[in-house]
């Protein structure tokens, strides 16, 4: 009651403190400031972090440094206790009151890590606990780790914040240290360094180095550095004529690379890869199959305790449901993959959509590790501009998945990460809401979405209920607004063919894999709209266990993803949802319009001109979706349906100037 009384009595001198220039680069940490702010910029590059005990022992004193100022008098000091007896396991802890003294204790140094940055969270959030009271907490997932798409020449795939903070120049130092303990302040503990689409030189000499350097700098936040190799390697980069998994050379080859590896990084986490899929080589080019590649692999790690995620992203050209292939590909080899081997799947059979059903792979594998891969960056939900707040699409895959088995846990989870050099990180601020997202959903996929977003807003912004509560409700409203003005009612995959950014369901160019053109998604023709995946067509469905598959077959929400649904159903429903989609972006601007008192003025400005953005690219969407629709359906807008912005012709003839390395340009519209 007293802190919450304190943060009440605080919250107008709070607003005042965060009202000051920001660039956006203090993250979550922007208002329970940094322990190393008021250093000068030299002192500051030149800071070094060099065990976990300095870490945990930085964050401390900082929070004791700023406390005063949010806390009033709620704390008197924080001790760390580390004992075995705390029995929290790796990496777990325990926060206890004892008369305002606050004792984080862990068994490990990694616990108490966790512990600290928990410390500062609950307290701006008033949920310390309170004197007498202890709060447990540990990890659900064991594994909880980034996936960069980072090119070796800087370049990020589908990366909307900037070039690579690891490849194409010299590392910044003070980069890679922030950004460890951003991840630490969330839970992360591994991230891959390079895209998935990998170059076999990843593993040369220099890389390696690259790699070894940046693994020093992770350690003391409990980050383990993996990376992603191509399958092809030992005949493309090692010189042997072959990459046949069952062959000994190759076998021999990825042994001696993994010892080589450990040599440098005794605690490297392991390998990515995505084999056999647009046009990776992998395991089918031998004839062999995804268990065997991996287990190859796995071999060589796991005498130094690697792993191997092995995606099951894998899609064959004019298959004729891209829903079916991963279920179809992986099923037969259930029980096959090494121990320490993790088949990596993406949330949704088709890829990172809006809103697409759970990967059923997810349920119909028992005997394999799988680990859920997320995407953080935005390549489908309005790359950094658009604000989609991902907690909520994440939620609702585990709430599916739980529906079949509220038991289902993962031992590991990826997300392709958000982060490039620009200066906030992620291309804007409120991004940065979907990378702290993932590390507290990997952390406890029990999370609900309105918790990290209101943790997040106030860490971020500030702690006054004015602005607290109507972010709250963007945020949460986010998610399922960009789904409403881009893909309603279970369309998917209807994007442009030279990015993911803007509408092109009429995009189908004769000489482009048809699984790569929308109309193979949306199915329009005269009678209705979607793909029939239910018995009487590609019979998807079935590939869903009850009670899932009635409810899959039922919704709304998936009507034409599983459905081709008459006109007659889908036409009001479709336009009602996109009408909806463009108020609700509209409303999110107007909200951020009124909260400039309680930002600093370039945060405002840089997301106003987002929201404006957004706004305006619902109205683009809409107005493509609805009017190429209509020429199929033939039926008239409803009458409470505003008139268009814009024209089919035109938009049909627009095309945005961007493409998998590059974001779209904030000032160009149709
Ligand atoms: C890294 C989608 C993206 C590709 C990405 C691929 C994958 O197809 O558009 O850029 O490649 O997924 O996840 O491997």
């Amino acid at each position: 009651m007293k802190t919450f009384r304190t943060l009440i009595l605080a919250a107008a001198t709070l607003c005042c403190l965060s009202v000051s220039a920001d660039d956006g680069h203090d993250l979550w940490f922007r208002l329970m400031q940094s322990p190393y702010w008021g250093l000068s910029q030299s002192d500051y590059n030149a800071l070094k972090v060099t065990s976990m005990r300095q870490a945990i022992d930085d964050e401390v004193n900082g929070i004791l440094k700023h406390m005063p100022e949010y806390m009033g008098k709620d704390i008197a000091t924080i001790r760390t206790n580390l004992s075995k007896d705390a029995n929290t396991g790796e990496e777990g802890f325990i926060i206890s009151n004892d008369k305002r003294t606050i004792t984080i204790s862990a068994s490990t140094e990694k616990g108490l890590l966790y512990g600290v940055f928990a410390v500062s969270r609950l307290e701006l959030a008033g949920k310390l606990p309170k004197p007498g009271k202890s709060i447990v907490d540990k990890p659900m997932c064991q594994y909880r780790i980034l996936n960069h798409w980072d090119n070796l020449n800087g370049t990020i795939e589908r990366g909307f914040a900037g070039r690579s903070i690891f490849f194409g120049k010299p590392i910044d130092d003070t980069i890679i240290r922030e950004y460890a303990r951003a991840n630490a302040s969330v839970g992360i503990n591994g991230t891959v360094l390079n895209n998935v689409n990998s170059s076999p030189q990843i593993l040369s000499d220099e890389n390696i180095k690259l790699a070894a350097h940046v693994a020093d700098i992770l350690r003391p936040y409990g980050i383990k550095v993996y990376l992603s190799v191509n399958f092809a390697s030992p005949k493309a980069f090692g010189g042997l004529p072959t990459a046949d998994p069952l062959d000994p050379a190759v076998r021999q080859w990825w042994k001696a690379k993994a010892k080589e590896l450990y040599k440098v990084i005794p605690d490297f986490g392991g390998f990515l890869v995505k084999a056999n899929s647009e046009g990776q080589p992998g395991p089918g080019d031998f004839g062999r199959t995804h268990a065997e590649g991996a287990n190859m692999m796995a071999e060589a790690l796991e005498p130094f305790g690697g792993i191997v995620m092995w995606r099951a992203f894998v899609y064959a050209p004019d298959s004729p449901d891209r829903a079916n292939q991963a279920y179809d590909e992986f099923m037969p080899l259930d029980g096959q993959f090494h121990d320490n081997v993790i088949v990596q799947i993406k949330n949704g059979p088709i890829d990172f959509q809006p809103r697409e059903p759970v990967s059923p792979l997810f349920l119909g594998m028992k005997n394999t590790k799988m680990m859920p891969e997320f995407q953080i960056t935005q390549e489908y939900t309005g790359e950094s501009i658009h604000t989609c707040f991902l907690a909520s699409m994440w939620r609702e895959f585990y709430d599916d998945i739980h529906m079949v088995d509220p038991s289902i846990q993962y031992p590991a989870i990826a997300g392709v990460a958000n982060i490039g050099d620009s200066r906030t990180w992620c291309g804007s601020d409120m991004s940065q809401v979907n990378w702290y997202a993932f590390g507290r959903m990997a952390w406890n996929p029990d999370i609900q979405p309105a918790q990290i977003a209101d943790e997040w807003l106030r860490q971020t912004f500030t702690i006054n209920p004015k602005f607290l509560k109507p972010m709250t409700k963007v945020l949460l409203q986010s998610r399922e607004a960009v789904v409403s003005y881009m893909m309603p009612i279970g369309l998917h995959h209807i994007f442009a063919g030279n990015h993911h950014y803007g509408p092109e369901p009429w995009y189908a160019p004769r000489g482009v894999r048809s699984d790569w053109t929308p109309p193979y998604y949306h199915k329009a023709d005269a009678e209705g709209l979607g793909f029939d995946r239910m018995a009487t067509g590609s019979n998807n469905i079935a590939q869903y266990p009850e009670p899932l598959r009635t409810y899959y077959a039922n919704s709304d929400k998936y009507l034409v993803y599983f459905h081709h649904a008459p006109w007659s159903r889908v036409w009001p429903l479709l336009c009602k949802k996109y009408d909806e989609g463009v108020r609700q972006a509209e409303q999110f601007a107007t909200t951020w319009h009124s909260m400039k008192a309680y930002v600093d003025a370039e945060t405002f400005d840089r997301q106003a001109l987002r929201f404006d953005r957004q706004a305006k690219d619902a109205w683009w969407w809409r107005d493509a979706c609805t009017q190429y629709f209509q020429q199929f359906s033939k039926m008239p807008m409803p009458k409470k349906s505003p008139a268009p912005r814009y024209q089919l012709a035109d938009l049909m003839k627009y095309r945005l100037p961007i493409d998998n390395y590059t974001a779209a340009p904030i000032d160009q519209l149709p």
